[in-house]
């Protein structure tokens, strides 16, 4: 089968910044199409890969961009495909830029925005399964039991801090 997920970044300067994307996808065991295209460098190619995203079988695209940021806005204006925007920070702005760019978008071309920062490419790719996972209870209980594990680590450090400030607390007397 085709993957559903597209992950289409603005400039390759922006794949390292996906990691966190790469890896969800990784251990979901998500298949993804891999892209990069900008929409002012490569403008056709960028229309062409949204008109045909739906014809091959994408259900849902993730477009990460950093500056004027236009990428996931121009891809959603040539596709009813659900687009995920992911603002990457860089140096001139800090990434406040790619956020405001994102989020001005029309009223009637929607972009869902992720967090601006590291989480953001991490959430892009749990959206994506959450989105795929409406015609997939099998992705949907592993999201159930990603934050069942996430939560388990939360509260063994929770336990841990709590351990070693009693201990500390236990040496002053
Ligand atoms: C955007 O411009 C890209 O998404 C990237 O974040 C930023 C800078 O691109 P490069 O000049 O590093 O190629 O289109």
């Amino acid at each position: 089968m085709d993957p559903q997920v597209a992950l289409v970044m603005g400039s390759y300067s922006d794949y390292h910044k996906l990691d966190s994307a790469l890896e969800v996808f990784k251990e979901f065991a998500v298949e993804f199409e891999i892209r990069v295209l900008s929409a002012h460098r490569t403008p056709d190619e960028t229309a062409e890969f949204a008109k045909t995203a739906e014809s091959r079988g994408v259900k849902v695209i993730i477009a990460a961009a950093g500056g004027a940021a236009h990428l996931p806005g121009v891809i959603a204006a040539h596709t009813i495909i659900p687009v995920i925007g992911v603002p990457i920070a860089n140096e001139a702005l800090g990434g406040l830029d790619s956020l405001l760019s994102m989020t001005q978008m029309p009223g009637g071309i929607p972009v869902a925005v992720m967090s601006a920062g590291g989480g953001g490419a991490q959430n892009a790719a749990l959206m994506a399964i959450a989105i795929l996972a409406i015609g997939n209870s099998s992705l949907g209980e592993m999201l159930k039991t990603y934050r069942r594990l996430m939560a388990a680590k939360v509260l063994e450090r929770d336990s841990a801090l709590q351990w070693k400030s009693s201990e500390h607390q236990a040496q002053k007397l």
